[in-house]
């Protein structure tokens, strides 16, 4: 199967066509789609548009919160002039499983919501005809599968999930669809990796082909002027002088492979923007181009009023635009990869991520949280499918994100159960086999919630930095009892210390909700006083102490959550509104965060 990821362009060998827009689709609670031939197209569903998540469009209860099998359809021209290309169609993402069919057949199937597929057509379509493409999608939640949850069955016989997470469970095709015409030759993956010296860089690359075609690689800089050329599928590009993608001040080189012996008419071209930087971890520092940073800003969701978690390039300008008037200079894309458009205006505006996966909710004191089991995640049937699927997963975002010099480090995990014994094979397995996946042999972590201390948590030594997730002066010592919460974040942080910490601490979440435009002097929780307060509290503490070396304020905006009495409407620990306008403690940070300088 065609294992391809590389993002679609468009140039003389190539072409991407885009097949967003209202496609026909259906919900399937009596599972007979295919009963009915739903495979083969249909136009008695409901026009629904995409890339967006079903759920918001729908003004019943039972259709937003729909559990199960649900179908989209929609036809598409392939012209004449295809014929002879390789013809895929790739989805950016569907949550969170499809079967995809073209004119009647199974193409494809694939697991996991948060990440691109291709779908190989060329057998399957009509040159010079309409055709028609059908996704079969399923949104259920299992152990089984990331993230994690169950899906349960109500006494009315309605299927509802219970995410084991902390965000909705907005599901469809959230990200664009593309019709891709590709030469039969091509380019399927590539790799760089860099070694600075002096002034100058090496730019180290493989490229990866389905063919014996001459590979000929070149790098422009940003004024397009050819700087480097090599020939051969593994070569070196020897840059002088060169720019460095410095954090909030990048820059990126063009990279463009060439597959033939005649670059005047190739058989394949694939261009890309590269940045030339290096990221290592020193003792308690995180180095990017050997020098240390120090991270500021936001664990982030991919949520916005109407279309859910689809990608949205308006709402995601907006959140660049502020994050960088609040001086921020980092996020995480918790709890998930998030469309390749935001890895490329990050690589362009100089912020680094943290790329996770969507390994949430391995612990059921989450899922306690949020309805009441205890028992050990990480020991029970559902582990072995869990485990292949979660590698699956890493091996393919590594393989999606590995160019992007955005991309700071790997989060494996976010707040698994790290204090059961059962994690800890676990974890060595997902570590173990995830070692050699990127060529730039970034850091690998993930987030500790507050269970997991230096005292408490059995896979310290797994991740290359610690990510904390902690809340006093909200889930525990909330309100008038803030001054213990304090007094026990630097109880731990003291202990931290003492035990000699070896490696760099971000703390990855921290925060309070809080309903903005709710005011109280003096504060009480829930107030955009009491946030602002809360967050002081822990610049304070960040100020402290030395092996702290980011602050990742849980959440940049607030954002849409299963429903319950833990919140309302949604997580409101927004620096922003959901519709992203200021909240207090936005002004707090943007004066804490510009000036606080990039070594703090
Ligand atoms: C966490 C989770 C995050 C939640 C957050 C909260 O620890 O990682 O998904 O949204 O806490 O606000 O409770």
């Amino acid at each position: 199967m065609e294992t391809s990821l590389l993002y679609p362009v468009t140039n003389d060998q190539r072409t991407d066509q885009k097949l967003d827009g209202l496609w026909q689709f259906k919900f399937d609670e009596a599972g007979e789609g295919e009963k009915s031939g739903w495979e083969t197209g249909f136009h008695d569903g409901v026009s629904m548009p995409v890339p967006a998540s079903f759920n918001d469009f729908f003004t019943d209860k039972a259709s937003r919160e729909y559990t199960g099998d649900f179908w989209y359809s929609r036809n598409f021209f392939v012209p004449s002039a295809a014929k002879g290309k390789a013809l895929f169609l790739r989805f950016d993402a569907v949550t969170h499983r499809a079967t995809i069919f073209v004119n009647g057949k199974e193409i494809r199937t694939h697991e996991g919501g948060f990440l691109p597929f291709a779908a190989d057509i060329s057998e399957a379509v009509k040159y010079g005809a309409e055709n028609t493409v059908v996704v079969k999608g399923n949104n259920e939640l299992s152990r089984e599968a990331l993230p994690a949850g169950d899906t349960i069955t109500l006494r009315n016989g309605k299927k509802m999930v219970r995410p084991f997470f902390d965000f909705y469970n907005y599901s469809g095709l959230n990200r664009s669809v593309h019709l891709l015409s590709l030469p039969q030759e091509r380019v399927l993956d590539y790799t760089t990796t860099f070694a600075l010296a002096g002034n100058d860089a090496t730019v180290n690359y493989t490229v990866e082909t389905n063919g014996d075609a001459p590979v000929t690689v070149s790098l422009a800089d940003a004024d397009g002027q050819v700087v480097a050329t090599a020939q051969g599928k593994q070569g070196a590009l020897q840059v002088q002088n060169a720019h460095l993608w410095q954090v909030r001040n990048a820059y990126l080189y063009t990279l463009t492979i060439q597959l033939g012996d005649d670059t005047q008419t190739p058989l394949d071209t694939y261009t890309d923007r590269i940045g030339i930087r290096t990221i290592k971890i020193s003792g308690t520092d995180i180095l990017v181009n050997d020098k240390p940073i120090y991270l500021k800003g936001f664990g982030r969701h991919e949520d916005s009023p109407f279309a859910g978690r689809a990608f949205d390039l308006n709402v995601e300008k907006k959140d660049f635009a502020l994050m960088k008037w609040i001086g921020a200079n980092s996020f995480r894309t918790s709890h998930y990869p998030y469309d390749e458009q935001v890895y490329k205006i990050a690589d362009e505006e100089g912020f680094l991520l943290t790329d996770e996966v969507p390994a949430v909710g391995f612990k059921m004191a989450a899922a306690a949280f949020l309805g009441g089991l205890n028992q050990s995640f990480f020991k029970g049937p559902w582990l072995k499918k869990l485990h292949e699927r979660h590698i699956d997963q890493i091996r393919d975002l590594i393989k999606r994100d590995k160019n992007h010099p955005s991309v700071l480090a790997w989060s494996l995990f976010n707040e698994p159960d790290t204090i059961d014994e059962n994690a800890v094979p676990y974890f060595k397995q997902i570590f173990d086999e995830s070692k050699d996946l990127d060529p730039q042999g970034r850091p690998r972590t993930f987030t500790l919630s507050e269970d997991d201390t230096i005292e408490t948590s059995k896979v310290l030594d797994f991740p290359d930095f610690y990510m904390l997730n902690r809340y006093p002066g909200w889930y525990h010592f909330g309100g008038y009892q803030i001054s213990d919460g304090e007094a026990g974040l630097r109880d731990e942080m003291d202990k931290w210390q003492k035990a000699g910490v070896k490696k760099p601490v971000v703390f990855t979440e921290f925060g309070a909700d809080t309903e903005a435009g709710l005011h109280k002097l003096p504060s009480v929780m829930w107030t955009e006083e009491y946030q602002v307060e809360v967050l002081k509290m822990f610049s304070r503490v960040f100020d402290d102490y030395d092996f702290i070396k980011g602050e990742q304020v849980w959440n940049l905006a607030d954002f849409q959550t299963v429903e319950g009495n833990m919140r309302v409407n949604g997580n409101k620990k927004g620096i922003f509104t959901r519709d992203r306008q200021p909240k207090a403690a936005a002004f707090f940070y943007h004066d804490r965060w510009n000036k606080l300088p990039l070594d703090y």
